[in-house]
């Protein structure tokens, strides 16, 4: 009898969720509670960590979890690297359902760089307006270039004083070509600064900065452990069905 567990907090996840309420397959959707009122999911929701890969994997055998789905962002490390490793240690199968990266295009104007601090240091010295769309737990770093104006965008509002000044735009996307066209447009934005998520929902900005001929400095994603690795829903969905026939 399958009980899957799908780790999502993506787009591609509550497409995920849609597909597998719809073929009444017995799962759990898993968010991490980094926001106030995460989308509602039509699957019974957890919210919080689980307490590391133990945690994991204490939670997958409480719970008689058959399946787990990472369903989890690119740039959401450590949640993937926790379930390979409850996964490995439970005996779960486990599955990556992951977007492919952006490939830059022509015209793109691309600094592709490893991490935060490589994408501080790719700034300009001479004040600019940057766009930093890369959230608010990694913005720190910029507050050691303090000369640049700095606009912001948060899933909510600041609850804490920010690390530097600057404005937030609080907007959940997904974002719009026009919507952030307008916005660089409004801004004069120069620079953006974004991380190689992949997906629909926050590209616009890539295509906004080609169409406005800006720069943008690209973090590359992190590295993760092997796993198997789909990047659509009916992949996840054949990878389920086939499991559930094989009765595992
Ligand atoms: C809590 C769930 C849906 C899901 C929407 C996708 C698209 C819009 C684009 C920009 C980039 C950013 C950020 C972003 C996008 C989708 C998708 C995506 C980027 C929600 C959500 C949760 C989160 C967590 C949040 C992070 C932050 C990252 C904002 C829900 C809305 C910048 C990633 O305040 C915080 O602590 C926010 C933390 C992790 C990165 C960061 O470090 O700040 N996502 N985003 C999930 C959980 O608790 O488990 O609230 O409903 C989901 C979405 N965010 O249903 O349509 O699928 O990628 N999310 C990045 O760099 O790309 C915004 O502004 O251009
Ligand atoms: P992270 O740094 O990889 O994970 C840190 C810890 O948060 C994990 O070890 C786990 O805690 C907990 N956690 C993360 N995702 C969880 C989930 N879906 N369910 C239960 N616990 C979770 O994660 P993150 O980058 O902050 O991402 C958090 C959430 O936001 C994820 O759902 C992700 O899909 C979503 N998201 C992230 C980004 C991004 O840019 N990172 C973008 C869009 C959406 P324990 O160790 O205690 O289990």
């Amino acid at each position: 009898m399958t009980h899957a567990l799908i780790l999502g907090g993506t787009a591609d996840a509550s497409l995920l969720a849609a597909e597998i309420a719809r073929a009444r397959i017995d799962a759990v959707y898993s968010y991490g509670g980094r926001t106030r009122a995460p989308a509602d999911q039509p699957l019974p929701t957890r919210i919080g960590g689980f307490g590391g890969v133990s945690g994991l994997a204490d939670y997958i055998r409480r719970e008689g979890i058959t399946h787990v789905i990472d369903a989890t962002h690119p740039f959401a490390a450590e949640m993937s690297r926790n379930a390979v490793a409850a996964c490995a240690e439970t005996g779960i199968p486990l599955i990556a359902l992951e977007r492919a990266p952006w490939a830059k295009a022509p015209g793109d104007n691309w600094i592709e760089v490893s991490e935060v601090n490589a994408a501080v240091a790719a700034l300009p010295d001479a004040p600019a307006n940057v766009f930093l769309a890369i959230g608010r737990q990694h913005i720190a770093p910029f507050a050691t270039r303090p000369q640049h104006a700095y606009t912001l965008r948060f899933v909510d509002q600041p609850d804490a004083p920010l690390p530097f000044a600057a404005d937030v735009i609080v907007s959940r996307g997904p974002f719009t070509l026009e919507g952030e066209l307008g916005m660089m447009r409004a801004r004069e934005i120069a620079w953006i600064v974004a991380r190689n998520s992949g997906g629909d929902g926050a590209r616009a900005k890539i295509d906004a900065a080609r169409m406005l001929g800006l720069p943008v400095i690209m973090i590359s994603r992190p590295e993760l452990p092997e796993r198997p690795r789909v990047e659509s829903v009916t992949d996840v969905m054949q990878w389920l069905g086939h499991s559930t026939r094989l009765g595992a």
